[in-house]
């Protein structure tokens, strides 16, 4: 039977919500306070996912200085009616409090509206609209101040993007206080379905409903709760924490379901929550996720929309190895860069900085961080934030999406004082990081240093002269650990200065919401600075270097 590979969608891409119009599938996942926000895809067969843009693409929507990493734009739900597209989410503020508000286009693609403040208590919102016509938005409350978690539901009058009338309970989940948060609603055969997740996002996370025969309630548990849970499979189940799901129908009929999941390695995760697709059937209790298996897999059988295009089978492509390039030679055998409509992953082998894979921090970088004329390069100027601030440092950044990768880029600076650096970092938090960086030592000697951060702490773990300012600095990542390595451009050989264990790089040991990101970044450590970087080319591949 034809099969694709989970995650559809690798890397850091939590809390996925998605829906149909006609033969088009748009998704959209949270993005925390990476810039610019809310990345929305496409698809045709739900399996190939491409991205099409980013819902909050403009300097100034949101305030996102000064937070967390994990804080900022949280689980977005994305539905259309009448012509409009609507996405409704939170910005969740040092977890104190959240600002929910609800964006819409008529085409996806954009223009998004601005977003527009509603006011709603609490995180993870979803709109339904009901036969009528009549628009619902649920949220779940009290899950940010930890209390112990309610669903709740009130009309959004759609002329005047306000929610009016009363605020309906809903439900206290399954298990009451055991996080219910996630909700999203479905009509089926006159009973409204509500899904929930529940047991918070780590190892208990999990599927719950409860259903209705009135949109406002009472909801009443389905005694099958926990609909579709990992949290009983043990160590040896590839993927775990699966739960926050979202539901939809094909074209012919099929019902399926985006989850969020991670992959861990001996009970750690480093890429972040990923976007894996579950097959549904409904019966007359509610929807039965994964019928036949009871579980997410790795390998799943096609929806059947996708078996009519035969090339889909092939939509992972397999671990590739890495044709070993040293400096200067073309990109090496990677996927074509700007890939056809369903490539699901990010680009690899040599970057396009213009592509919408990626990032910065909390806000654009504006001119500071400007890519060559042709996209293949980027200018740097040393920011005063160091990644370690909560302000917006000089970093651009792409997730890593597969455990084995290689990373290496050639880049050019000459700091002027020992506070100066620039070069790769491997990034989960602000205060948790490592980065292999340029710099000089207090003679001015310049020297490659690979520093990592953890909790507040930056230590130095190594470090190497280098004959100019100009080196290919490498990251290569497998089921072990990130071996960093430096190249002097007058050198033969690549030297090692150290591997880091896979698990420090992890969620578990960082704390947050989110996955590793692979960046080029350049700061003056809190002194303006009119140092600037060139990087001649960044590369990512999904498979660790040769290099040497
Ligand atoms: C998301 C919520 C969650 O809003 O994590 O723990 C939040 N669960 O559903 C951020 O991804």
């Amino acid at each position: 039977m034809p099969a694709f590979r989970n995650p559809v969608l690798p890397g850091c891409y939590p809390d996925a919500s998605i829906c149909r119009v006609g033969e088009d599938f748009y998704l959209v996942t949270s993005s925390f306070t990476y810039f610019p926000g809310l990345p929305l895809f496409h698809s045709r067969d739900l399996v190939r996912w491409r991205q099409l843009t980013h819902v909050l693409d403009r300097p100034g929507l949101l305030a996102l200085e000064g937070l967390d990493v994990s804080d900022g734009v949280w689980a977005p739900t994305i539905r259309h009616h009448d012509g409009t597209f609507y996405v409704v989410s939170t910005l969740a503020v040092n977890r104190q409090g959240s600002l929910t508000f609800v964006v819409t286009a008529s085409d996806p693609a954009g223009p998004w509206s601005d977003p527009v403040p509603l006011e709603a208590e609490g995180i993870d919102p979803s709109l339904f609209f009901d036969d009528d016509g009549r628009c619902w938005l649920t949220a779940c409350r009290d899950a940010v101040q930890g209390g112990p978690g309610e669903l709740w539901m009130r009309e959004l009058d759609l002329e005047r993007l306000k929610l009016v009338g009363p605020t309906h309970v809903l439900w206290q989940g399954a298990v009451r206080g055991a996080w219910v948060e996630a909700p999203h609603l479905y009509k089926r055969n006159g009973v409204y379905h509500l899904i929930a997740a529940e047991g918070g996002t780590e190892s208990n996370h999990s599927v719950t409903a409860a259903r209705s025969g009135t949109v406002t309630g009472p909801y009443v548990t389905d005694p099958r709760s926990p609909l579709l849970t990992h949290r009983h499979r043990g160590p040896g189940e590839p993927i775990h924490n699966v739960g926050h799901a979202d539901l939809v129908d094909t074209p012919v009929g099929e019902w399926w379901a985006v989850t969020l999941g991670v992959r861990p390695i001996a009970g750690t995760h480093t890429l972040g929550r990923e976007v894996f697709l579950v097959p549904v059937t409904w019966t007359a209790h509610g929807p039965v996720f994964a019928p036949e298996t009871g579980a997410v897999r790795l390998s799943e059988r096609l929806p059947s929309i996708a078996s009519a295009q035969p090339d889909v089978a092939t939509t992972v492509p397999p671990d590739r190895p890495h044709s070993g390039s040293d400096g200067d030679t073309a990109v090496p055998g990677g996927r074509p860069h700007s890939g056809p409509d369903g490539d699901t992953a990010a680009p690899t082998g040599r970057a396009d900085f213009g592509g919408l894979e990626w990032n910065s921090l909390r806000g654009p970088v504006g001119d500071r961080v400007r890519p060559t004329a042709d996209g293949s390069g980027l200018d740097l100027d040393l920011a005063p934030d160091p990644l370690s601030s909560t302000g917006v440092p000089a970093f651009l950044g792409r997730r890593q999406q597969h455990v084995r990768f290689g990373a290496r880029t050639r880049i050019s600076f000459a700091a002027a004082r020992p506070s100066e650096e620039a070069g790769l970092a491997v990034f989960q938090h602000q205060d948790h990081h490592a980065t292999l960086a340029l710099t000089v030592d207090g003679d001015g000697q310049a020297q490659a240093v690979l520093t990592v951060r953890e909790a507040g702490t930056s230590t130095r773990r190594a470090s190497v002269p280098v004959s100019t300012g100009e080196v290919l600095l490498a990251v290569d990542g497998d089921e072990a650990g990130y071996t960093f390595r430096v190249k002097d451009l007058t050198a033969a050989q690549w030297i090692s200065l150290a591997t880091i264990e896979r698990s420090f790089f992890s969620t578990e040991r960082a704390g947050g919401f989110v996955g590793v990101y692979l960046g080029l970044y350049a700061t003056g450590n809190g002194h303006a600075s009119d140092g600037r970087a060139r990087v001649h080319w960044f590369e990512y591949q999904p498979e660790p270097g040769t290099a040497g």
